[in-house]
């Protein structure tokens, strides 16, 4: 190789590691351009109730009305499954990743690896740790229902309501992730703060019935006094419902069960009289997702977090909004 050459190669290549290296420390997100379609990920944590798969099929429906390739992918419940999805979704030269993060800090390499390869993120529904990642800087926003605000909401109801029930058991989502640990902040905080109650017993309960039943079982059967359980979503919910009655205790009468989410068994619970409320979870993700990714675009400003508005379903209004909950 002559030596012009030789040396022409190497400071190319010195420029292009420093350029490599200022890129992955760049502040700001990847820009999107402006195209007439895109191929879009989208990373699922996994699809083992209604709420998830309503998200789904209206991420999916989205995608179809604008044209757009969708490349979906279902973690099955498995963070380190959903930073492979992720790591596929880049290989696969995806415009844009939406990401449900299972949890807050095993997804933060995921956030990481798509803004290196120049990827914007969206995160749906779930977001990251904060201190790990930033919304404008490692990934655009986070869209999503404000998880402390529905905690307190469950808190303000029974304040108003228990008619003298206070012994709480709380059925945990997911660990780790942040919607398990703003619904217990939010609720954990304003019950205290409404006094006369007392939280017995906080399990996780994994966001899953049968480990809602299971859980809600032994915490029963280790409290036989308490009288209201408050679980983190509808699934656990139902589930507890199920070791109630098998304690043979009436839900709704000798135990007040109050639940996030507000999918249609749920409010039919409600109807029924064995769900005392329930804070809805908008899960219809679709319309949003996208027109944010359409505004980033365009060169719009993006705020950091989007907040949904959440319904809420108690005896007053279950019957009338049944037809509406998904
Ligand atoms: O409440 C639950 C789901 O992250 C907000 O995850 C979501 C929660 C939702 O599996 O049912």
């Amino acid at each position: 190789m002559p030596a012009f050459s030789r040396r022409t190669f190497m400071l190319a290549a010195t420029a292009l590691g420093a350029m490599t290296f200022a890129g992955a420390a760049l502040a700001e997100v990847p820009a999107l351009a402006k195209k007439d379609t895109y191929k879009v990920g989208f990373a699922q944590t996994e699809s083992n109730n209604p709420w998830r798969i309503a998200q789904t099929n209206s991420m999916k429906a989205e995608a179809e009305k604008r044209g757009y390739q969708l490349v979906y992918t279902d973690a099955a419940g498995s963070a380190a499954k959903q930073v492979a999805d992720v790591n596929s979704m880049i290989a696969q030269g995806v415009d844009v990743i939406f990401l449900a993060p299972r949890e807050e800090k095993p997804l933060i390499p995921a956030v990481m690896a798509a803004k290196k390869a120049g990827i914007p993120v969206i995160l749906l529904d779930r977001s990251v740790d904060p201190s790990l990642a930033k919304a404008g800087e490692d990934y655009l926003t986070f869209i999503g229902s404000d998880f402390i605000q529905e905690g307190q909401r469950v808190a303000e109801w029974l304040a108003k309501n228990a008619n003298g029930k206070s012994k709480i058991i709380e059925l945990e989502g997911t660990t780790g992730s942040s919607p398990a640990n703003d619904r217990k902040k939010g609720f954990d905080e304003a019950i205290t703060a409404a006094g006369g109650f007392e939280i017995v017993a906080s399990q996780t309960g994994d966001f899953a019935r049968d480990k809602g039943r299971q859980v809600a079982e032994s915490l029963l059967q280790a409290h036989p006094d308490a009288d209201i359980i408050y679980a983190h979503n509808d699934e656990m919910a139902i589930g507890a419902i199920s070791a109630i009655e098998a304690a043979g205790k009436v839900p709704g009468k000798d135990i007040l069960v109050l639940s996030i989410d507000g999918g249609k068994e749920a409010v039919q619970a409600v109807v029924d009289g064995k769900i005392a409320a329930v804070v809805e979870c908008n899960p219809r993700f679709g319309p949003k997702a996208f027109d944010t990714m359409a505004a980033y675009a365009n060169g719009d400003k993006i705020e950091g977090k989007l907040v949904n508005d959440d319904k809420f379903y108690d005896s007053t209004n279950a019957a009338a909004e049944l037809a509406n909950a998904y």
